[in-house]
């Protein structure tokens, strides 16, 4: 069933999810810090309805924060909320495949107010300063980013970050390498043409889910976002671009993209998903905006970036099952055999990863690494791989560390590290000589496979069982039995 951003809201206010705050927020740094504090407190999403400089014009309204747990993602996808990570992983895993095409109608409620050349003003919507180090007002946090391939004609839809230049114009993070819409934008480059972009900000509760995350190049994502909801998307045509867009979205924003000298603009600092902030102020490609439209009181769409301790972006909940995801379906394409759970921690947001396997051979754990590590979808995430086998469960912090402390030897295959492969730019452990993207092509990591299964090159040993290890200190299941059937005998019954 089709869904909107108001649709969503109103199934948060059914499940007590979503909070209205009344009271004034400056746009200027206050109204992020409440959302931080908010995700410290694994708090609901949040509807602000009273900006300061923003209580009267077109647009009111900032949500955030829907995607703050993994509750809340699994109510989105339809899922019950205490949702295993093994089944909303391969959900995700199954849906990723499916595409239902999108159709096009004649208009929709995103056209109820066009405006267009000199009348273009992006500080119409009570855009946030999300953080007091950020370099300016960041329109495009959790927006949905369509370009089209200029040779087959497939659109593409991404969540790329862009910051308020002028009134109309946006310099955005456009890298070109890896991301699909730089792929698309190396294609118009080469005819000598600026790309033509929409930003789409609200619409479906899943499009975020699948923007954020890489789907397979050439796979266009309104297909995808067909298959979850079972039916096509409704998209119309943009005013001045030759894109198509949700017919209910809240906002889009058209225009074309380029890197021309007289066309670059500083962007930054950002607070990234790293939880720092990098990026000096750097020069960047800007978008020139050729048409606004948006609903009748439309309601601005962002998100607090940057996961700490204790507090988790909606980027990594979401990306701690889509990378997750995707990776499994990596390592069953790659036909490894016997994976029997994907985890990924929202603390990493899949810079770490664990595997868990039914482990059919010795060299399984590399393979696993190897695979992983040859994919494109490496690019960001995957720098630390950590494989367990099936009697660990790999969701519990406690359990990896005890099988890493006796299951794992650092010189008997347990760390494996594959140095200077390609990786993010932008992780500050890595020194800045190799995030240098415009000598190198991509930023390079120093990967590691923690390998926690028990060791084949071990003997089995009658006395163990005929296991490689020795058993655990568990008493008997005969002696378990027992003592839990006259638990009440010894007076422990209210333990
Ligand atoms: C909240 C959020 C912000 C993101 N910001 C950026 C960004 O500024 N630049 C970027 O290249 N990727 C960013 N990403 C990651 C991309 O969205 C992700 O790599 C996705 O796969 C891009 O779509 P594509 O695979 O179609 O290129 C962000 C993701 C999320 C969820
Ligand atoms: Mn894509």
């Amino acid at each position: 069933m089709a869904m909107d951003l108001r649709d969503w809201i109103t199934q948060l206010d059914g499940a007590k999810e979503v909070r209205r705050i009344g009271a004034e927020v400056h746009w200027d740094c206050e109204l992020g810090a409440v959302a931080r504090r908010v995700l410290e407190k694994r708090g609901p999403a949040l509807l602000f309805e009273s900006i300061t400089d923003y209580k009267d014009g077109p647009a009111t309204q900032v949500f955030t924060g829907s995607y703050g747990t993994r509750k809340r993602l699994a109510l989105a996808l339809g899922l019950p909320p205490d949702v295993t990570n093994t089944g909303i992983v391969q959900y995700v895993m199954k849906k990723n495949q499916e595409r239902i095409k999108p159709v096009l109608v004649e208009t929709g409620p995103v056209k109820e107010n066009v405006v267009k050349g000199d009348k273009v003003d992006q500080t119409i919507f009570p855009v946030p300063r999300w953080g007091h180090r950020e370099g300016g007002r960041y329109i495009h946090t959790f927006s949905h980013i369509v370009t089209r391939d200029p040779e087959t004609g497939v659109m593409n839809v991404g969540m790329y970050r862009g910051m308020v230049g002028k009134k109309d114009t946006t310099p955005m993070l456009l890298i070109k390498g890896g991301q699909h819409w730089g792929q698309h934008f190396n294609k118009y480059a080469e005819r000598g043409e600026e790309m033509p972009v929409a930003c789409v900000i609200g619409g479906d509760p899943i499009l975020p889910f699948l923007s954020g995350s890489p789907l397979p190049a050439g796979v266009c994502e309104w297909d995808v976002l067909g298959a979850y909801r079972g039916e096509p998307v409704q998209l119309v045509q943009c005013e001045t671009v030759d894109l198509e867009v949700p017919a209910n979205a809240e906002i889009v924003i058209e225009g074309f993209i380029s890197d021309a000298p007289d066309r670059l603009e500083m962007e930054g600092p950002f607070g990234e998903f790293t939880g720092y902030v990098s990026d000096l102020p750097t020069p960047r490609p800007s978008m020139r905006i050729t048409c606004i439209t948006y609903r009748n009181k439309p309601i601005f769409q962002g998100t607090l970036e940057g996961t700490l301790p204790g507090s988790y972006s909606e980027n990594s909940v979401m990306s701690s099952v889509q990378r997750a995801a995707i990776a499994w379906n990596i390592l069953k394409n790659a036909g490894i055999p016997s994976i029997t759970d994907v985890y990924v921690h929202p603390i990493t947001n899949g810079t770490n990863i664990c595997v868990q396997i039914k482990k059919q051979y010795q060299g399984q754990p590399k393979q696993i690494a190897a695979a992983l590590w040859g994919s494109s979808a490496a690019q960001y995430r995957y720098k630390h791989v950590f494989v367990a086998e099936d009697d660990i469960d790999i969701s519990s912090y406690e359990q990896l560390d005890w099988a890493m402390a006796y299951r794992m030897n650092a010189l008997e295959d347990g760390i494996v590290v594959f140095p200077g492969t390609f990786g993010s730019p932008i992780d500050p452990s890595t020194p800045l000589h190799d995030r240098n993207i415009q000598q190198l092509g991509s930023g390079l990591w120093n990967r590691v496979l923690f390998d926690m299964t028990r060791n084949w090159r071990f003997e089995r040993h009658p006395e163990w069982d005929n296991e490689r290890f020795p058993p655990t200190v568990r008493p008997a299941p005969a002696d378990e039995a027992t003592v839990k059937a006259r638990w009440q005998e010894y007076g422990l019954g209210d333990l």
